[in-house]
């Protein structure tokens, strides 16, 4: 029976930490209980349905992205060991304390597709120390130092329960929100991905427009489901934290590659690729964008997208040898 806070706490003083990074990770466990109330009530109150404003990603507002993102800023730009933010929903960085040591980004409420549906979605946080003066306003180069630079990354999921799961370099623990306490319990500890997949996730719709050498890596998987005495399950929810989690926990490629047409794909580098890449890299798995270890893909701009393989090693390891030589059709 381990409140986050005591893991937090704990782990804290074995490090002689500050104690202002355990703030942090405080005040997402926070956030993740209100939003957890607020969405669990979402259909009764007026909560569905869009905010009737476009974004900086050119899409509609869901009114719950709103509420989200709003609460997640003002709770964390009030912690005085945060100097500044990034949204997904916001244009530009957000200065907060110049005294503060972290920078946080943010995707406030992933899945918006979902959100109408029931279907579960998440929060998705990634925690750097700033590199620019204490005592300074933060700048853009505290929030693109890079995958490999994160102290912290992790995902809350709003689903049958609501989870946290998160990592700072030491394994991926993960806890669920007991609602008559108020406190998230460790339930997860030392999460590792299994290394066979269970399931494979992607979207079926835009497997025309893959390069051919990836629709060669799945046709080469669907021969092997054939004849396989565990042929893996295709499943796909389309929100990433959703997805992610399952696969997490049961082993599963998740990948949302690019197209002809946008090479770079949808999902975002900074807030969505770098946090799950290091759970994924803690938990025994591997994260890429086809090419390159996503942690090592160099950021330019805080809302650059990035396409994105995740999952067992043995899976995206295939995948690499397909997208870099050209396996001819007959051995499929
Ligand atoms: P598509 C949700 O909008 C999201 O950003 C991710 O959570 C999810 O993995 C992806 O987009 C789904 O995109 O094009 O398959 O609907």
């Amino acid at each position: 029976m381990t409140t986050l806070e005591q893991f937090i706490i704990t782990r804290q003083q074995e490090r002689e930490g500050s104690g202002a990074f355990s703030k942090i990770l405080r005040d997402l466990g926070l956030a993740g209980k209100l939003l957890s109330f607020y969405l669990r009530r979402a259909s009764l109150s007026g909560l569905l349905g869009e905010l009737g404003l476009t974004n900086i990603q050119g899409e509609s507002v869901q009114k719950l992205d709103h509420l989200a993102n709003t609460l997640l800023i003002r709770l964390l730009s009030q912690n005085p060991h945060v100097a500044g933010l990034a949204s997904e929903e916001e244009e530009h960085i957000l200065p907060a304390n110049p005294e503060g040591k972290y920078v946080v980004l943010l995707d406030p409420l992933d899945g918006s597709s979902n959100i109408d549906t029931g279907v579960p979605v998440g929060t998705i946080f990634s925690i750097y120390r700033r590199i620019s003066p204490l005592g300074t306003p933060c700048s853009e180069a505290d929030f693109l130092q890079g995958g490999r630079a994160q102290v912290a990354a992790g995902y809350i999921l709003y689903g049958t329960s609501t989870l946290l799961f998160y990592t700072t370099g030491e394994g991926v623990h993960g806890f669920t929100l007991e609602p008559a306490a108020g406190e998230f319990f460790l339930t997860y500890p030392h999460v590792e991905m299994p290394p066979k997949s269970t399931y494979y996730s992607f979207n079926d719709n835009q497997l025309h427009e893959w390069e051919p050498s990836l629709q060669r890596y799945v046709a080469d998987l669907h021969t092997r489901n054939r004849t396989s005495a565990k042929p893996q399950s295709l499943r796909y929810v389309g929100s990433l934290v959703a997805d992610f989690h399952r696969n997490l926990l049961k082993g599963g490629l998740f990948m949302y590659p690019g197209t002809v047409q946008k090479p770079e794909g949808k999902l975002r580098l900074l807030y969505e690729g770098y946090p799950m890449a290091f759970l994924a890299e803690q938990a025994g798995a591997k994260a890429t964008n086809g090419r390159q270890a996503l942690l090592d893909v160099p950021p330019s701009k805080i809302h650059q997208r990035t396409p994105l393989f995740i999952g067992p090693a043995e899976e995206i390891d295939r995948i690499h040898t397909f997208l870099n030589t050209n396996v001819p059709v007959e051995t499929l």
